[in-house]
């Protein structure tokens, strides 16, 4: 067993060292064993940041068994990205402890929280409150779709700043800007600025981000942790360039 520190102490210690993240999304429907060992090869190799674990709909009853078998390969810390209640394992290092801030759906904003509260502290896995925002990438994603709730509007800058600004004054920890995996459109880098020049707290960004020059730009327009799913289901090669895009920004940005 490796003893991590909380995870959350590292997303803020990397922000006050100016210090990117790259967070590596894993869907569990969509990775079998074969590819998620060259995954974990490369994401050691790439110095990855994070493993995320989830999806929108995971159909895989095998979560528990999945998440046991990463953290028996790979020190990389393991953070589930819940898609509902139901997906719950204590075999993780962290749980982004998602409130859909973006939506109006009272049920993503505290309802389903209610009815699996007992259970994630029974689980005893740390818990990290996160603003969720979705932000439109051009397609209706799963995300959307599941949610029943209506996205922030893509150019709408201001809506987003006062949204993770509130989410902030409200007590969570941590904003997450997603545009839906699978996005046409990551979310713009002027709508990144906007957010991440009034708050204070990290910021995670997800959705639509393929290539290395993307997550570079998310990572310089304030993004602290980018996140990065389909693009390497398609192609795990990818790791190597978009680690390296994320982390060559860490010495020179000063925002
Ligand atoms: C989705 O933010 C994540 O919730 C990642 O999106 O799969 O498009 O990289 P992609």
């Amino acid at each position: 067993m490796h003893a991590h520190q909380p995870v959350y102490t590292t997303f803020c210690e990397n922000k006050q060292k100016g210090k990117k993240a790259f967070a590596v999304l894993i869907d569990p429907d969509n990775i079998d064993l074969d590819r998620l060992n060259r995954l974990i090869e490369l994401s050691e190799a790439a110095q990855v940041d994070y493993l995320l674990i989830g999806g929108s709909l995971i159909i895989t009853d095998h979560l528990d068994a999945y998440c046991q078998y990463i953290k028996q390969h790979t020190p990389i810390p393991l953070i589930l990205f819940p898609g509902s209640p139901t997906q719950l394992t204590r075999h993780v290092d962290a749980l982004l402890y998602l409130s859909l801030i973006s939506g109006r759906n009272a049920d993503l904003l505290i309802g389903q929280h209610v009815l699996s509260a007992a259970a994630v502290r029974q689980s005893g896995v740390e818990v990290i409150p996160t603003g969720y925002m979705v932000i439109d990438g051009g397609v209706p994603t799963t995300v959307s779709y599941i949610s029943n709730a209506a996205p922030i509007p893509a150019d709408k800058d201001d809506i987003a700043m006062c949204t993770a600004l509130a989410g902030e004054m409200l007590g969570k920890k941590l904003i997450y800007m997603d545009a839906g995996s699978g996005a046409r459109y990551p979310i713009s880098e002027r709508m990144l600025r906007r957010v991440a020049e009034n708050i204070s707290l990290p910021l995670v960004v997800g959705g639509g981000i393929r290539n290395p020059e993307m997550a570079y730009r998310m990572a310089s327009a304030g993004a602290d942790i980018i996140v990065v799913g389909n693009a390497i289901e398609k192609d795990q090669e990818l790791i190597r360039d978009i680690a390296s895009a994320v982390h060559s920004l860490s010495h020179t940005t000063v925002r």
